[in-house]
């Protein structure tokens, strides 16, 4: 077997313990910009931004070890030039923690306009201009290379739910070819900053067993520093999810990180831990609390809603960030009735303070040894509209 370079990084994972109720872990990633201890939620800063919320407020309030950014924002909008003349991603943001980038490849199918895919790449027009523009494997990588995330990703083709059936299989190949590509281009093409770059590559196979199982076993041959499960969270019932993600994780090499892509709710982030998940991201802490959606150990809560009008007791007062004390229910609503920015700010915060609290809760019950009884209690608690 022929051993790509560029699946060697400085990174490193350190399982720390397993949970005697589940199949889930808690573990340490090193990178050259620090570690991430896992279980770990992913905050998304699409456009060099986590949206509502400041670098220094994140990193006080919520701190995160990591933070996610998006090879199809960034390549359109500042574009790539502009990120190598700034010495990459974490000096334009002025984000010193890891990074992880997003490859395109759930974008590309989510938000550009009359994409057309091919075996080359994908041709598609810009969601911002109209202009044409083509990803490949190789220039993906290229991009990735210039942005400067700690943690980059393959180029896959998310498939849409539901899915043919010979679709999904033909897609899932071409993304197994399109993950060959990746790893020889990387090969040729060094880091641009001094730091090393670890490569994740995706499994696909939408709601099939039997294809999720031969993804998985592809996935894990290619012995890459981590590994990602792509093409879930897509439109599927929650349950077909969890079985998808149970026939792959019993099949990625146990001794790296798995990472399940733009999941989810919180109780979805806790029964896919429970599976054996180690890393996730979404969107939906930072846009529900744009729409004033907070989530709580207690349930969800519609700020917007007139019943909290006059309630005068904390956001959250079990929350970690100063948000969930400082401010009031009924001031919130407020801000959100007059659509003063602040009002998103402040359920920016709570949100993500709230996530980012979940999964490290998440963690200490891992490394207590009851994570699976913490894990129902949490669902059934969680699973309420306030
Ligand atoms: N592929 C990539 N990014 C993603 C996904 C995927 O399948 C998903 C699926 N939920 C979210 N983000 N490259």
């Amino acid at each position: 077997m022929v051993i790509f370079a560029a699946l060697k990084s400085s990174m490193k994972f350190e399982l720390a313990v397993n949970d005697p109720g589940s199949s889930a872990r808690a573990g340490i990633i090193t990178t050259d910009h620090g570690t991430i201890e896992t279980p770990i939620f992913m905050p998304v800063g699409t456009v060099a931004s986590v949206k509502g919320i400041s670098q220094k407020e994140l990193k006080e309030e919520v701190n995160p070890d990591i933070i996610l950014g998006n090879t199809y924002h960034l390549y359109l909008r500042p574009q790539t030039e502009i990120l190598k003349k700034a010495g990459g991603l974490h000096k334009f943001m002025n984000w010193d923690r890891n990074i992880l980038t997003d490859s395109g490849g759930y974008q590309v199918y989510s938000l550009a306009e009359r994409r057309k895919i091919k075996e080359e790449g994908v041709r598609f027009k810009s969601h911002i201009d109209g202009s044409y523009h083509n990803f490949t494997p190789e220039n993906v990588m290229e991009i990735q290379r210039l942005i400067g995330a700690d943690i980059i990703m393959a180029f896959d083709e998310c498939t849409p739910y539901p899915c043919d059936y010979n679709y999904a299989k033909n897609s899932m190949h071409r993304t197994h070819r399109w993950l060959d590509r990746c790893i020889t281009h990387l090969d040729k093409t060094p880091p641009e900053y001094g730091y090393s770059q670890a490569l994740f590559p995706i499994v696909q196979g939408s709601t099939y067993k039997d294809l999720r199982k031969q993804s998985a076993e592809y996935i894990a041959n290619a012995g890459a520093e981590g590994n990602a499960i792509g093409g879930l969270s897509v439109g599927e019932p929650a349950e077909e999810m969890y079985a998808m993600t149970e026939v792959v994780t019993n099949i990625l090499p146990k001794e790296k990180p798995r990472y399940l892509m733009g999941v989810g709710t919180p109780i979805n982030i806790l029964e896919n831990i429970a599976l054996g998940v180690d890393m996730f991201d979404c969107v939906m802490p930072t846009r529900n609390a744009r729409n004033g959606m907070l989530f709580t150990s207690h349930g969800t809560i519609n700020i917007k809603n007139k019943k909290w009008q006059d309630d005068f007791s904390p956001l959250d007062e079990n929350g970690t960030t100063y948000v969930d004390t400082f401010y009031t229910k009924a001031y919130l609503r407020h801000l959100f009735t007059v659509n003063e920015m602040l009002g998103k700010q402040i359920a920016t915060m709570h949100n993500l303070g709230f996530y980012l609290w979940l999964v490290r809760e998440a963690r200490k019950h891992i490394l207590a040894g009851d994570f699976a009884s913490w894990k129902n209690m949490m669902v059934k608690q969680m699973d309420k509209r306030l």
